[in-house]
């Protein structure tokens, strides 16, 4: 399929998606977030897929929302319109599990979607932010509610009041990032633990990403028993037997996902 805004590629199991509205460092306007959307979808029904890669360029993950799209607009518009949800709803539906790549700016709508990922890679020039109050509004997917499950309530109160920018040092001792790598070795890295994680039973990793997201809905005891259960039913998957045969008899596990 072929896309105006982004790029996708399909290799190895692993589907990159890559920004591309480069003269705007990947603002995401109605073009570029429908297009990811379809592009996630279809990454979801594609059986060869099995890990998903979103990255933008070296200069910018995505510089936010567009402002120049969202400048007059009304209440009435985004309200009704409900800016941005259908497209964002798409993102967190994808079972798969979805790796930001991120160098470079990652502002505003930028950070929301590269939190909006299962976990974030970065290089050493990256820079998260949620600025939206130097534009007279607030963040709107995620800025405040996601970030400050990550990071806490003082430095999400920090970066959503002051709008500065944080840089890969600070997330990853915030915990917003899980690696921080050198800016050429960027997609290597994160390739490879794509790599790494279609080699896993996608039985065993979707009911590692609905755990973990549980985590954030519900109550501890909840989610351990909840995870407890989840432990309990793969026992009763091939991928089981077969993991722990491989693991017993010193060798490789083929996982078939069943
Ligand atoms: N929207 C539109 N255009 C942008 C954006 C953006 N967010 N960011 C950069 N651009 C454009 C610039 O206008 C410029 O275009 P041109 O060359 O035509 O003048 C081009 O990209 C390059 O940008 P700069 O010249 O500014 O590059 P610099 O290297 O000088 O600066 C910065 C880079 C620091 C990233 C700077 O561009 C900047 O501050 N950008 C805006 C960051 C920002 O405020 N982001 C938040 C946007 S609001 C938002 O994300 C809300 C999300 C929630 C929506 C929820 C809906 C429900």
């Amino acid at each position: 399929m072929a896309y105006e805004t982004i790029t996708v590629d399909v290799d190895n199991h692993v589907a990159l998606i890559t920004l591309n509205r480069p003269d705007a460092l990947n603002a995401l306007n109605d073009a570029l977030l429908g297009e990811l959307a379809k592009a996630l979808k279809g990454a979801q029904e594609n059986d060869k897929v099995r890990c998903i890669v979103i990255t933008g360029s070296e200069k910018a993950f995505a510089a936010g929302a567009d402002i120049a799209m969202m400048r007059e607009k009304s209440f009435v518009d985004v309200f009704m319109g409900d800016l941005f949800t259908p497209e964002t709803d798409q993102i967190l539906r994808v079972r798969k599990p979805i790796i930001a790549a991120v160098s470079g700016y990652a502002l505003g709508g930028g950070c929301e979607l590269a939190m909006m990922c299962d976990f974030i890679i970065c290089s050493e020039s990256a820079k998260f932010g949620q600025p939206e109050i130097n534009l007279g509004v607030v963040a709107g997917i995620g800025g405040t509610q996601r970030l400050t499950r990550l990071v806490g309530k003082s430095k999400a109160m920090d970066m959503n009041l002051t709008g500065r920018f944080m840089d890969a040092e600070e997330a990853e001792r915030s915990g917003l990032v899980s690696r921080v790598v050198p800016v050429k070795k960027l997609m290597e890295e994160a390739m490879a633990a794509a790599g790494k994680i279609a080699e896993k039973s996608m039985i065993s990793a979707t009911v590692v990403k609905e755990c973990v997201n549980r985590a954030y809905e519900v109550p501890l005891s909840e989610g351990l028993l909840f995870e407890r259960r989840m432990f309990h039913s793969l026992f009763n998957t091939e991928d089981q037997k077969e993991g722990m045969s491989a693991f017993l008899e010193k060798r490789e596990a083929q996982f078939r996902d069943k």
